[in-house]
């Protein structure tokens, strides 16, 4: 009898499925799943806390189009990995929770840990099941794989009875499930594309506006040849930054108020009318727009906006479409036109004022100083992670995406904790590539404080990782040392410390330090530049660097301040 035990299916089977990392905390009942899964060849990444493994997991789904696997205990455990199940859900990246729970029949007396953990995981994935005996596990992983890939991408969730892990059955008994192609390529309808054809030739002020559904479906060669055919502008979102270079001459990221505002068609690519575009309505947009929308979810047609044309396919394919159309009938928008002269001028404009603010010498320095420096600085294929407020919003303007996928960052639900579990993930795939590709890390110091111990992760596995603290002493901004003394003389902190505050000058880089990683602490432009060329050069530990910013540095005016009200 050639026997197998529940821990090597679920790994064989999530190997089968070509999952090739999986991160995690093992404990009670999943301690042989993890060791399964390097038996099987899978890469197990051991985090320090289900949060940060789980946006890992997710980061490697993003960035592949396969899922990670993100492998946790029951209770706590489990909950622990919700957040980065919605965070993944939210934001359409395929992911799969592999999450043991009490056995069986303990259920409903109180068992170790216990918790409803496949009622709890629905809310916050596209499919959550758990096998219902050993022979089944083969195709539920299956299906859990293929639900994150297909149709909308999403987090998907397999729950193994803690009695399931070691229990054995007979190979024989068990049906071979193969891997799951990847997700089939659907098309617009021909109609549509011509529908859309001639709406973008009646635009007086046309816009692309490129999102992460586009860099997530590697549009970009094609979309590429589309804008530059067409002669249209295009806008990425945040995580669209890189689908097309930042620095492309149809870039109009930096007017983006007056783009979005004075467009009347806009063409959006895999990119969702919700908070981030500001629901496509009034005041930041024109009342009159007429939207293509090009998305692979139906259901997404219509969300605040009734498209003018629905475009229902890959955006790949759409595109490919698209640009076959264009190709055919030789229409293409001109530059001679007074929307691109607004455009061009609005970004002029907006260039000065960013330009003066680099420049200002005075220390402490301010955020757009910090990010002219590192954006001389890095190499045009590096990996930026970012997240934080005012360090994540100021940092997106300053640092440029050049390649796409090349930029993570707290997302559709803004979650501030991500960035150091994207950051150990996009390493990991370096390792494997071996591209010799920097991995930078953004962080505001509050941002790095909800996953701050997973330096020690990087320092263990000795992954390539630059985090840079921009510590501004707090959330949107903090006080300073002497200022902090004072407060503290005048009675208990807690009843009237600002509640923005954190420590001022924290010694963020001594985290780093502790484990073996090389810190920096930073005050000066000098300081910056050096310790950040010594880490873009020396290459073999990570290191992080703590810039000290001026704890009142804030964001130039605004032309729409409730964008930023968290601010006010
Ligand atoms: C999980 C989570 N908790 C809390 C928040 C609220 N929040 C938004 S930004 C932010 C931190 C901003 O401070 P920091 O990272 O230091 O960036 P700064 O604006 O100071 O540059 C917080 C706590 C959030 N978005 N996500
Ligand atoms: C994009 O679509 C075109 C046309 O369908 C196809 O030839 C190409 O392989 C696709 N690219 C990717 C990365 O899927
Ligand atoms: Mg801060």
């Amino acid at each position: 009898m050639d026997e197998v035990t529940g821990a090597q299916l679920v790994a064989e089977s999530l190997k089968t499925q070509n999952v090739e990392y999986m991160f995690g905390i093992v404990g009670v009942p999943i301690i042989e799943v993890a060791m399964a899964a390097q038996a099987a060849g899978i890469k197990y990444i051991g985090m320090r806390n289900e949060q940060a493994a789980c946006y890992a997991a997710s980061a490697i789904g993003y960035l592949t189009g396969r899922p990670g696997a993100c492998l946790v205990v029951s209770g706590p455990g489990l909950i622990h990995a919700l957040g980065g199940m919605a965070n993944a859900n939210m934001n359409c990246w395929p992911v799969v929770v592999i999450g043991g729970s009490s056995d069986r029949n303990q259920e409903t007396a109180g068992a170790f840990q216990e918790f409803p953990q496949v009622e709890a995981c629905r809310l916050y994935s596209k499919f959550s099941a758990r096998p219902s005996s050993l022979e089944a596990i083969p195709s539920v992983i299956e299906k859990a794989v293929r639900t994150s890939i297909y149709g909308r991408p999403g987090a998907c969730y397999v729950d193994i009875a803690g009695d399931m892990v070691n229990a054995k059955v007979d190979r024989i008994n068990v049906r071979v499930v193969s891997c799951c192609p990847p997700p089939p390529v659907s098309v617009a309808e021909k109609s549509t594309i011509n529908e859309a054809i001639s709406v973008l030739k009646m635009a007086e002020r046309p816009l692309v506006i490129i999102g992460k559904g586009a860099a997530y479906g590697r549009a970009e060669t094609a979309l590429r040849e589309f804008v530059e055919v067409s002669r249209l502008p295009f806008l990425p979102t945040p995580m669209g930054k890189g689908v097309l270079p930042d620095d492309h001459p149809n870039c109009v990221a930096a007017a983006r108020s007056r783009a979005l505002l004075q467009a009347d068609v806009v063409l959006l690519l895999g990119a969702r009318l919700n908070w981030m575009l500001h629901f496509g309505l009034p005041p930041r947009f024109d009342p009159n727009v007429k939207i293509i929308q090009v998305d692979l979810c139906a259901e997404e047609m219509g969300n605040n906006i009734r498209p003018a044309v629905a475009l229902l396919g890959d955006v790949n394919a759409t595109v490919t479409q698209l640009l076959q159309q264009v190709g055919k009938d030789g229409w293409k928008y001109s530059f001679d036109t007074e929307w691109w002269s607004t455009l061009k001028a609005k970004i002029t404009a907006n260039a000065k004022i960013s330009k003066a603010l680099a420049l200002q010498s005075t220390l402490p320095m301010n955020y757009y100083t910090v990010f002219h420096h590192i954006s001389q600085l890095l190499p045009h294929d590096c990996i930026i992670v970012s997240e934080g407020a005012n360090t994540m919003d100021i940092g997106r303007t300053m640092l440029n995406n050049y390649l796409p996928r090349h930029r993570l960052d707290a997302g559709t639900f803004g979650t501030m904790g991500v960035g150091l579990g994207f950051a150990i993930a996009a390493a990991a795939l370096e390792r494997r590539e071996n591209k010799g590709q920097r991995i930078v890390c953004v962080e505001g110091d509050s941002a790095f404080g909800f996953s701050g111990m997973e330096v020690e992760t990087m320092c263990r596995y000795n992954l390539p990782v630059i985090i840079i603290v921009v510590n501004n002493n707090g959330i949107y901004s903090g006080v300073d040392p002497e200022t902090w003394k004072e407060m503290a003389k005048m009675g208990d902190l807690t009843t009237f410390a600002p509640p923005v505050t954190l420590l001022p000058e924290a010694r963020y880089d001594e985290v780093m330090t502790a484990f073996g990683g090389r810190g920096f602490l930073v005050r000066t432009v000098e300081e910056l530049r050096s310790a950040l060329q010594l880490s873009l050069s020396d290459w073999e530990r990570p290191s992080l660097l703590n810039v000290l910013i001026d704890p009142s540095s804030d964001r130039k005016q605004q032309e729409f301040p409730w964008l930023t009200r968290s601010n006010l």
